[in-house]
Formats: structure tokens, sequence, C-alpha cells
């Protein structure tokens, strides 16, 4: 039997920490599915992107290791999309640890280390830092991208080399 393993995120500012989950997830199954927060459900919690919905599902949807990508509407919705899909992993970064260990009584939770420094937070502090003279060189930028680009992990340059 397929094993699916399923993850929830905003994905806002797509970055390598948010693509180094979602190939440690990939790898620990046969298919993934990602959950993408609608705009309205960001609303509700308080939480505000750059990038619209119909944007961050398109990034996520055209990834290699996705096999489908759906819509988080709300928080209640996850029980059901373990049933809906089949579901035997649930997964999400570490800074969530604990936060699902309900969802136990229909699959396998668990909680992956997150890359360090980079997060979309960061890059919405990095960018807010930046002025004209930075955008031509961005050499001269107080905190250069590079610094902010945490470890990039073997499987993730390994699927790059292909
Ligand atoms: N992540 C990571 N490393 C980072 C940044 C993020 O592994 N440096 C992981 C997070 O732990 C999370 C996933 O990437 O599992 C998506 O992160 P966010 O886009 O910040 O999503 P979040 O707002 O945490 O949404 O109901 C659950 C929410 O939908 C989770």
């Amino acid at each position: 039997m397929k094993k699916v393993v399923l993850t929830y995120g905003t994905f806002d500012l797509f970055h390598t920490g948010h693509l180094s989950l979602l190939n440690r997830l990939k790898a620990m199954g046969d298919e993934l599915v990602v959950g993408v927060t609608t705009d309205e459900f960001n609303a509700l919690r308080g939480k505000q992107t750059i990038f619209g919905f119909v944007d961050r599902i398109q990034i996520i949807r055209n990834l290699k290791c996705v096999d489908l990508a759906i819509s988080l509407q709300n928080g209640e919705q996850k029980a059901d999309d373990i049933r809906r899909y089949g579901v035997s992993i649930f997964g999400m970064g570490n800074d969530w640890e604990g936060r699902f260990d309900d969802l136990r009584v229909h699959c396998e939770v668990i909680y992956l280390p997150r890359t360090e420094n980079i997060s979309s937070t960061r890059i919405k502090n990095l960018l807010e830092g930046l002025d004209r003279t930075h955008v031509s060189d961005p050499g001269k930028a107080p905190e250069p991208t590079a610094s902010i680009v945490g470890p990039f992990d073997s499987q993730v340059a390994r699927k790059d080399d292909r």
C-alpha cells in the first residue's frame, strides 16, 4: 500500500528551509500531500503574507517532491484530510513540536528539525533594511543574502545535481 505523508504550511517567500523540509518528508513515504494556508485563514490567525494564496500554492504544486497541493482553510480540517488522503505520516518542522500530538489517534505524527538561520521573517527583516544602494550593490547590504541561507542538506543538493 502507498505510504502518504501530509504537511501544512504558509510557505510565504519560499526558501531552502521549506524545500529541505518537504524533501525530507517526501523521502519518508511514496506520496507527499501539502496543505497551503489560505489568505482568509492567515487573516484569522493574524498572519500577513507577502505573496497571496494563489502564488504560494502554485509554487508548492510545481515542486518535484510534491504530489498534491491542497488548501488549508481552518484548523479543524486536519483529521478529515488524514482520512480523505489515507495519510500514514503527518509531519511538521519542530517549531510545532507537540502541537499536533492529538492527531496520533489517526496516524504517525513527526516533527523534523528546522533548517537554521533562514525564515520568511528573517528575509522580510533583511529586505526592510535595504535601500537603493544595497539593491544595486547587494554586497554593501548590512546582512548579505548568503548569510541568511542555512545549511543546505545533502538530499536537496543531490536532487539539484541530477
Ligand atoms: N520550516 C523549516 N525550516 C525553516 C523554516 C520553516 O523546516 N527554516 C518549516 C516549518 O517548521 C513548517 C514549514 O516549514 O513545518 C512551513 O513553515 P511556514 O511557512 O512558516 O508555515 P507555518 O506558518 O508554520 O504553518 O496549521 C499549521 C500551519 O499551517 C503551519
